[in-house]
C-alpha cells in the first residue's frame, strides 16, 4: 500500500498554524503533491475551516475534541482523504492551548499504522511576539503566566520549529529569536517563515516532505500546573445572521469592526484578555465575498486578512475566541458587542449557535 505521509502542526494560539498550512498545502499542490488539511479545535462553526475552504485547499474539520482523544476518527479521516481524494500529504493543526499529540497521536500511529502512514517532523509554529515571554526579557504581553508554561510545553514536543511572521521583523532580530530557539530547543531545526507573505515556504514544504519525525519519547506531566494553565482559557464559538431592517446594503466591514472593537473593550475594562479571536463573514447571497479578521489579543492592531468587496443586506457570521476570561462574562462581553452594533446599524440578528466553555469547566465532559 502506498503510504501517505501525516503531520501534526502545533503552535500557541494565534501563532499562524491555520496560515501556514494552507501556504504549505498550495505550495504541495504546485508541485503535484495532494495536500490535504485536517482543521481541528474544540467545538463547533470553526472559522479556520471556513477560511481553508476558500483557499481551495482540501479541508475537512475534527471538531469538538483535539485529535489527541478521538485517534480512530483521525485514522478514519486520514484514509479518507488518502483513498476518496488521493491526499499523499496530510496535515492537522491541534488546538492552540494544545500539548500531547506527539503522545497521543505520533505514538501510536507510529506503533499501529506505520505501513499506511509515515510521520513527517512534528512541527511547533512559533510566533516572535508570544516567544519575547520566555526570551530573557521576559516580556510582559499581558497573558497569565500560566499560559508561558504552556508555550514551553509545545515547543519542547517540536521535532521542528518555524518560527513565523518574519515579515514583522528586522535581519538583527530574526538571527535573536534563532539563536534563543537554539538554546530552548538543542538540536531542534529551526526554519523561519513568513506564512503570510509566502517566505521560506518552499525551503519548509521541502524539509517536511523529505525528513521524518524522530517520535520522540516525551510525556506531557498533566499536573496541577497543566490544569492550572488550561483553567485560564474560555472557548466561544457562535454563528450568526445579520440583516438590515431597512434591507438597505450597508458597509458590513463597519460592524465587524465596530463589534471587534466592542469585544477588545469590553475585556479591558475587566482586565481579560483574548490570545486570540477570529471571525469570518460571507455575504449571504454570494460566499465569494468574505471578510476574515483576527485579533490576537486585547494591545494589538484587528487583522483583516480579507474584508469585504461590497455592500451587502445580509452576512452570515462566525465568532471564535479564546479567551482568558471566564465563560459568563465572556459570553455577556459578546452579546452586548452584537446588540451594540444591531443599535448602531439598525440590524436584526440571528443567533443559530452558541457554545462557550471554560477548558477545565466541571461537567462539560
Ligand atoms: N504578519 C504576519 N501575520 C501572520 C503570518 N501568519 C499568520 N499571520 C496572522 O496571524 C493571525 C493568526 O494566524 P492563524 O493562522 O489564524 O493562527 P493559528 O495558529 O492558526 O491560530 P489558532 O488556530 O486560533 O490557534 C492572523 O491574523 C494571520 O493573518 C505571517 O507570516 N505574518
Ligand atoms: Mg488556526
Amino acid at each position: 500500500m502506498s503510504q501517505t505521509k501525516f503531520m501534526v502542526v502545533s503552535g500557541f494560539l494565534g501563532a499562524g498554524k491555520t496560515t501556514t498550512m494552507i501556504a504549505m498545502a498550495e505550495c504541495i499542490n504546485g508541485r503535484n503533491g495532494n495536500a490535504a488539511i485536517i482543521a481541528n479545535d474544540l467545538g463547533a462553526n470553526l472559522v479556520d475551516t471556513n477560511l481553508t475552504q476558500t483557499t481551495g485547499c482540501k479541508v475537512v474539520e475534527i471538531a469538538s475534541g483535539c485529535i489527541c482523544y478521538q485517534m480512530d476518527n483521525l485514522v478514519d479521516q486520514v484514509r479518507r482523504l488518502r483513498d476518496k481524494d488521493g491526499a499523499r500529504f496530510i496535515m492537522s493543526d491541534i488546538p492552540g492551548c494544545g500539548v500531547g499529540a506527539l503522545e497521543h497521536v505520533y505514538h501510536p500511529l507510529a506503533r499501529d499504522c506505520a505501513d499506511e502512514i509515515s510521520l513527517a517532523p512534528f512541527m511547533v509554529v512559533a510566533d516572535p511576539e508570544r516567544l519575547r515571554m520566555i526570551m530573557p526579557e521576559k516580556a510582559d504581553i499581558n497573558l497569565p503566566e500560566e499560559l508561558v508554561y504552556l508555550l514551553k510545553l509545545q515547543l519542547e514536543e517540536a521535532d521542528l520549529v518555524v518560527l513565523n511572521k518574519i515579515d514583522l521583523l528586522t535581519e538583527e532580530d530574526i538571527a535573536r529569536y534563532v539563536d534563543f530557539l537554539k538554546t530552548a530547543c538543542p538540536d531542534i531545526p529551526v526554519i523561519c517563515i513568513s506564512a503570510r507573505e509566502r517566505t521560506n515556504i518552499d525551503e519548509l514544504v521541502d524539509f517536511v516532505t523529505t525528513k521524518l519525525s524522530a517520535v520522540k519519547n516525551f510525556k506531557v506531566n498533566y499536573d496541577e500546573k497543566f490544569d492550572q494553565a488550561e483553567g485560564k482559557l474560555t472557548w466561544y464559538n457562535r454563528r450568526l445572521f445579520f440583516k438590515t431592517n431597512s434591507s438597505a446594503a450597508i458597509d458590513y466591514n463597519a460592524v465587524i469592526d465596530d463589534m471587534i472593537e466592542s469585544i477588545r473593550m469590553g475585556l479591558i475594562e475587566r482586565k481579560r484578555n483574548v490570545p486570540h479571536l477570529k471571525t469570518f463573514a460571507t455575504a449571504h447571497e454570494d460566499g465569494s465575498d468574505f471578510s476574515k479578521a483576527s485579533l490576537i489579543g486585547v494591545d494589538y492592531d484587528t487583522e483583516y486578512e480579507r474584508t469585504l468587496e461590497r455592500e451587502h443586506d445580509k452576512v452570515r457570521m462566525i465568532i471564535n475566541a479564546r479567551a482568558v476570561c471566564e465563560s459568563r462574562p465572556l459570553a455577556r462581553i459578546v452579546d452586548d458587542a452584537v446588540d451594540e452594533v444591531c443599535d448602531r446599524y439598525d440590524l436584526d440578528c440571528q443567533i443559530f449557535f452558541t457554545e462557550c466553555f471554560g477548558m477545565t469547566d466541571e461537567g462539560r465532559r
